[in-house]
């Protein structure tokens, strides 16, 4: 038995709903013509991002991702303020100014999502650097997917936070896929994390649909860390059901494929193992669900109602003052 407490555990699964629903309903509002732009969603990723961040403390930091969202939400972002950021509104994170890929909450420990592949791994490791000069006992966790795993600055940073022992835990989201590209042709090795014996440092497999797997590999890496003990490396496998981005027209796997990944649901086989060790009943899981979707609900009317930017400050934040 995994040792988080029972409100833990329903907290996780609301999370992990709520990420859900928020990213079905920006798919739909994107149809509707309502968000504009693209955006990277992670349907299917839940229980990474939600198993990694829960045994972080408040004040702990992450950098996140192009495929951020469910980052933000697991660590705490108000999703009014994130919806009406997808809607180009001034209520949103960055004044509707940066749409789904910008969401940076500073105050809650989020450093911000990137486009760019690999771009929060200097952060990450820039900001556990900072905590280790500080002499605090902050942990930073670096997300990044396994395409970012093959560009020079992955390399950089993980040499770098071995030397140094920074509190790092970098962890791969393996959804088998870089845009089209396989790992399988992207990778002379199996696993991202065997690259971790290059840093000295552990390398973990872990399935990533499986939110308590993710949850005990992470927490360990992260006490290691909090201990000065240094950085880890943690690989989930898993799947992105949705294509790259609004963009891809999936030439480059079959509907076969992914259906045997759905049935892989992480959120579902997290309710059938509640139910089994009799931790929450049928009504209680279908309450959070509710709960969740209520949520999108009210953000969703928060944006809509919330007023667009007015052309007058479209200058505002584009040179420093
Ligand atoms: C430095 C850089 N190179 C290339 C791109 C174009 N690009 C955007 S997402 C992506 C694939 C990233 O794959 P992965 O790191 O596995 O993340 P995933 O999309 O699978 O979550 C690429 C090549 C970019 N945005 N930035």
């Amino acid at each position: 038995m995994v040792d988080i407490s029972r409100e833990k555990l329903l907290d996780m699964l609301e999370k992990m709903y709520t990420i859900r629903y928020f990213e079905q309903k920006a798919d739909e509002l994107f149809g509707r013509g309502k968000i504009h732009g693209t955006m990277h969603l992670s349907v299917g990723q839940e229980a990474t991002a939600v198993g990694s961040i829960a045994p972080l403390r408040p004040n702990d930091y992450i950098a996140s991702t192009h495929r951020g969202h469910g980052h933000c939400i697991a660590k705490g972002a108000d999703v009014r303020r994130m919806m009406a950021e997808f809607l180009g509104k001034e209520t949103g994170y960055c004044r509707g100014r940066g749409g789904s890929m910008h969401i940076a909450d500073v105050e809650a420990g989020n450093l911000g999502a990137t486009g760019v592949v690999g771009g929060g791994i200097p952060t990450a490791v820039g900001a556990a650097l900072a905590s280790k000069l500080a002499g605090d006992d902050k942990v930073t966790i670096c997300f990044f997917g396994d395409g970012a795993a093959n560009l020079g600055i992955f390399h950089e940073g993980l040499n770098l936070a071995a030397i140094w022992q920074l509190p790092v835990v970098f962890v791969c989201e393996n959804n088998q896929y870089g845009m089209s590209m396989p790992v399988q042709k992207s990778m002379p090795v199996k696993d991202v994390a065997e690259r971790a014996a290059s840093y000295a440092m552990p390398g973990v497999v872990v399935d990533g649909n499986d939110v308590l797997q993710v949850y005990e590999a992470v927490s360990e890496a992260v006490q290691r860390a909090r201990e000065g003990k240094g950085p880890s490396l943690i690989e989930c496998k898993t799947y992105r059901w949705k294509g790259h981005s609004k963009s891809d027209q999936e030439r480059y796997r079959t509907r076969e494929e992914v259906e045997a990944w759905k049935k892989k649901d992480p959120i579902a086989r997290f309710q059938k193992w509640l139910l089994e060790k009799g931790i929450a009943t049928e009504e209680e899981i279908e309450a959070i669900s509710a709960r969740a979707r209520q949520i999108i609900e009210d953000a969703v009317a928060f944006a809509e109602t919330s007023p667009e930017p007015s052309p007058d400050t479209i200058m505002e934040g584009v040179y420093a003052e």
